[in-house]
């Protein structure tokens, strides 16, 4: 998160950091994701190229990256990811970028709630928010463009919807806006997700109640100028999550 502050997870207890092993066997960090149920993590599906059999993790609860905490983190294995299939990177086009993991349950049990850890609702699927609006995102992804390392701390940042019209004009990101991206920004350029954010949650308020909006996709670079971050419209996969899931967003909502 690029111009954020640092978050305790306890305000976004729905993120969860995603980890690949590596050859030497430790926990590289991936990607952010969202917890949406106790056994399901939202994410973004370019956040696992094929083609490699990796074994990834999913650790809940977590505020500081390089130190583990056994009494608040919970720590999975992932059962099974399942990508779009409508992912299509062929060309960098980053259209349905949404992936779902699956955590291997414990004891019968996969994530418990507790202050660190609580799932987010969906928004129900035609719930749509007025541009301009403000929203959360969160992250321990790299806090400038080009720094080597990602933040040590969870990082969260308010920035506002843009407009479709605006995201789709030619001195900002033109045709490669499709109806499964928004975009978001402040006017400065000042706050945006970054390398390492991706995944992550963007989640709005909704009647006093948050609600898990945006998967934090991808942009040009972070924090430039008429280069605001993208996200994937969640609203526009409940009939996919529920399928894939079987949760409901009414229910979940
Ligand atoms: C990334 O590489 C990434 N500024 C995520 C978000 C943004 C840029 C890059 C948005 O994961």
């Amino acid at each position: 998160i690029v111009g954020g502050t640092v978050a305790t997870v306890e305000s976004h207890p729905w993120v969860a950091a995603i980890f690949w092993r590596s050859k030497s066997k430790e926990k590289v960090f991936r990607c952010g994701g969202s917890l949406i149920s106790a056994c399901w993590v939202l994410t973004a599906a370019h956040c696992f190229p094929d083609g490699k059999r990796r074994r990834f993790y999913v650790i809940l609860g977590k505020n500081v990256m390089n130190e583990t905490d056994p009494t608040v983190e919970q720590t999975f294995r992932v059962e099974q990811i399942i990508l779009h299939d409508g992912f299509d990177n062929s060309e960098g086009n980053y259209d349905n970028d949404i992936a779902l993991l699956k955590l291997r349950a414990r004891g019968g049990r996969c994530s418990e709630e507790s202050d660190s850890v609580r799932t987010v609702c969906l928004p129900p699927p035609l719930q749509s928010l007025q541009d301009g609006v403000g929203c959360e995102i969160a992250g321990y992804g790299k806090e400038r463009q080009g720094l080597w390392y990602k933040s040590r701390l969870l990082m969260e940042a308010r920035v506002n919807l843009l407009a479709d019209a605006v995201c789709r004009q030619t001195d900002f990101y033109g045709n490669l806006i499709s109806e499964n991206m928004f975009c978001a920004g402040v006017p400065d350029w000042s706050r945006d997700a970054c390398e390492g954010d991706s995944g992550g949650p963007l989640v709005c308020e909704v009647g006093s109640r948050l609600f898990l909006f945006g998967v934090i996709s991808w942009g040009d670079g972070c924090a430039k100028e008429n280069r605001p971050g993208v996200y994937t419209r969640v609203t526009n996969y409940n009939g996919w999550i529920e399928e894939k899931t079987g949760l409901s967003a009414i229910a979940a909502g």
